[in-house]
């Protein structure tokens, strides 16, 4: 744990008073939440996307071009995520759920560690790695098995079945990217913790709940676009600063 310098004391200090204070919160998480429980992120320092370009993987075309390639990439992260398990940052935001009276948390990864965490409000932006949808029937099925046992997999009808998350060029789940809005946009206190922000519309949350008048904080390893827009911008590991902050909370009987 890295000795905080006065002005970092100082910005967690006001960051816990302001979730003291908050009576709804809204979390948007991405890849460096799940960093400490061993998942690559995918930008940043061994990120992912370094060994391969989004555009390669993470798209309808590259799927129809080689579904193979792109479900041994998926294969793989599965079986990574399979082998992971919550770390404290999860486990923080799933407590601050359960001592605040309206809390959302919106979330970019597929990786489903904050249900796992015991977290139950969680709006999944981009879908999630443990859901295949069929390509000929759009049937939408539940699978577990890591490593897959047939790649690729197949749906009962004997359509192929493709990853249930969103890659560029496809649209957010409607429902799934206006629940998160009207969230930021009612909110008074804003966190945004683990993410790069370039993705969109994600990365337009949190000026969203910026322009409604809600307290913004991020957290994060290294500064962001968003960064300088931020009321604080608290830098470290999700894993430290998160279960510092839940403490502010400790003092309110759990709601649930
Ligand atoms: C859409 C799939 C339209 C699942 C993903 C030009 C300008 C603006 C936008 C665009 C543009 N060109 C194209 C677009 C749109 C595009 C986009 O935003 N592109 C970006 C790259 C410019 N967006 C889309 O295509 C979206 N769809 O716009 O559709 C439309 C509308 C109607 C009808 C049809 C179409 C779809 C976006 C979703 C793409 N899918 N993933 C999967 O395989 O995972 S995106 C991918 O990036 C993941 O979902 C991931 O969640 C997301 C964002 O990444 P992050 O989560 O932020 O992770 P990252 O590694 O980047 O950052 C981690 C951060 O954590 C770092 O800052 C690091 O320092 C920090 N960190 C690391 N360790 C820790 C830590 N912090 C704290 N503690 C630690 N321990
Ligand atoms: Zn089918």
């Amino acid at each position: 744990m890295s000795i905080a310098s006065h002005s970092e004391q100082a910005n967690l200090a006001q960051a816990r008073d302001w979730l003291a204070e908050a009576r709804s919160i809204a979390v948007l998480t991405g890849a460096g939440i799940s960093a400490e429980s061993g998942i690559p992120t995918f930008r940043g320092p061994g990120g992912l996307w370094n060994n391969y370009r989004p555009e390669d993987l993470a798209t309808p075309e590259a799927f129809a071009r080689d579904p193979k390639l792109s479900w041994e990439w998926y294969d793989w992260r599965r079986q990574r995520v399979a082998a992971a398990h919550p770390n404290p940052g999860h486990a923080a935001l799933a407590e601050l759920e359960r001592r605040v009276p309206a809390f959302t948390l919106i979330t970019q990864n597929v990786d489903g560690l904050h249900r796992a965490a015991g977290s139950r409000n969680v709006i999944e932006l981009h879908g999630s790695l443990w859901r295949l949808r069929c390509v000929a029937c759009a049937r939408e099925v539940e699978n577990r098995e890591a490593p897959l046992r047939e790649i690729p997999p197949r749906c009962s009808c004997g359509g192929l079945l493709r990853p249930g998350v969103v890659w560029f060029g496809e649209a957010l789940p409607a429902d799934a990217i206006q629940q998160a809005a009207r969230a930021a946009a009612r909110c008074d206190l804003f966190l945004v913790c683990g993410t790069s922000a370039v993705v969109y519309p994600a990365a337009s949350l949190p000026e969203r709940a910026l322009f409604a008048g809600a307290k913004v904080v991020e957290i994060n390893l290294e500064p962001t676009p968003f960064s300088e827009a931020a009321h604080l911008s608290l830098r470290g590991k999700s894993g430290e600063i998160l279960p510092r902050l839940a403490q502010a909370v400790r003092h309110t009987e759990p709601l649930i």
